[in-house]
């Protein structure tokens, strides 16, 4: 398949959230034993959009110029002026999608345009909100801006859920995240991507990392995406802002991953199974939480229940 057969290209799925909230962990996790170059998730840089094949990496320029680099001397790439670096290697992952590893949204040694410029080539976003802070405002003001195609698809993972060290505290957060994001994301799951990633092939500890709940649904999401931008040279963040509707089939549901919509997929599609993100067939599952379903009651959440909680589990 080539970058241009667009009937047939891969969905982009960006990793976003606030800074430090694993967003680079988790592209090592995804991309399993193909690990990013360490300076690519020491540095602070644009967007890094990696992709399957064997070109050279290159950056492309806000005014649209592209310009080959050196993976060695990244951190010399003028973030302000960089709308994306384009990073071409082989993964079990890229074989089915494209992942865009975003800088944090809130970061306050980048403007907002650095994010906001590459928003419109996105399709769905794994978001990763740090679980001691979970859900701050900065967060849900990026999210306000997203389409509903783009939403519905995408995956809140509440990460480093390990520094919860009580049942309690790992309640109230899930819950009080659960309440405050209804029906803004397609699924959430606790997740810690450090136990994860040192999980290797134990799948009971990939399961109790909150890892088995969320690539089942993860390749859920990359099989209905695929369908989803099918034949589509614009991204769903793009078609959903214009307003037109974005569907898989006529049933309304289709959108939402909670009701997944493999049975109605496209038989000549293939597998769609990143080998490193998903459970070996006879896997028991223990996952620390099962997946929260954006309609599961989040009754008896006090209001203004934040404050109390992070201060609470504040370490
Ligand atoms: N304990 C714990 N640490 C984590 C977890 N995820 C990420 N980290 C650590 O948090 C730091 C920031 O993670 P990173 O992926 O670079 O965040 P990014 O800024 O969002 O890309 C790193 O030192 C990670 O090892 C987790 O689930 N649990
Ligand atoms: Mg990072």
């Amino acid at each position: 398949m080539t970058q241009e057969d667009l009937t047939r290209r891969k969905p982009r799925i960006a990793l976003m959230g606030e800074f430090s909230a694993g967003k680079s962990t988790l592209s090592n996790l995804l991309l399993g034993s193909r690990p990013l170059p360490e300076k690519v998730t020491a540095t602070r840089l644009s967007p890094v959009w990696m992709a399957s094949g064997s070109e050279p990496p290159y950056r492309v320029d806000v005014d649209g110029t592209e310009e080959l680099v050196s993976i060695e001397h990244l951190e010399e790439i003028p973030v302000e002026e960089t709308k994306v670096i384009r990073l071409f290697f082989e993964s079990d992952i890229l074989d089915v999608c494209d992942l865009i590893d975003f800088p944090g949204i809130s970061d306050p040694n980048m403007s907002t345009d650095v994010v906001e410029r590459m928003l419109e080539e996105v399709d769905a976003v794994l978001w990763c909100t740090h679980a001691t802070q979970a859900w701050r405002q900065s967060e849900q003001a990026v999210w306000d801006q997203m389409p509903e195609a783009v939403k519905k698809r995408s995956i809140l993972l509440i990460t480093r859920f390990d520094k919860l060290t009580n049942e309690r505290d790992r309640g109230r957060v899930l819950k009080r995240v659960q309440h405050e994001t209804k029906g803004q994301f397609g699924g959430t799951f606790p997740i810690s991507l450090l136990q994860a990633l040192q999980a290797g092939d134990d799948y009971e500890k990939w399961d109790e990392s909150g890892a088995g709940a969320f690539s089942d649904h993860l390749i859920e999401m990359v099989q209905e995406l695929t369908m989803a931008v099918a034949g589509k040279a614009e991204s769903l963040y793009v078609i959903g802002q214009s307003g037109d509707e974005v569907a898989t089939s006529g049933d309304p549901n289709a959108l939402l991953l909670t009701n997944p919509v493999i049975a109605g997929r496209d038989p000549d599609a293939g597998p769609v199974v990143p080998r490193r993100v998903a459970p070996s067939a006879g896997a028991k599952v223990h996952a620390i939480s099962t997946p929260v379903a954006d309609d599961v009651a989040a009754e008896n959440q006090p209001e203004g229940d934040h404050l109390a909680d992070s201060a609470q589990i504040a370490s």
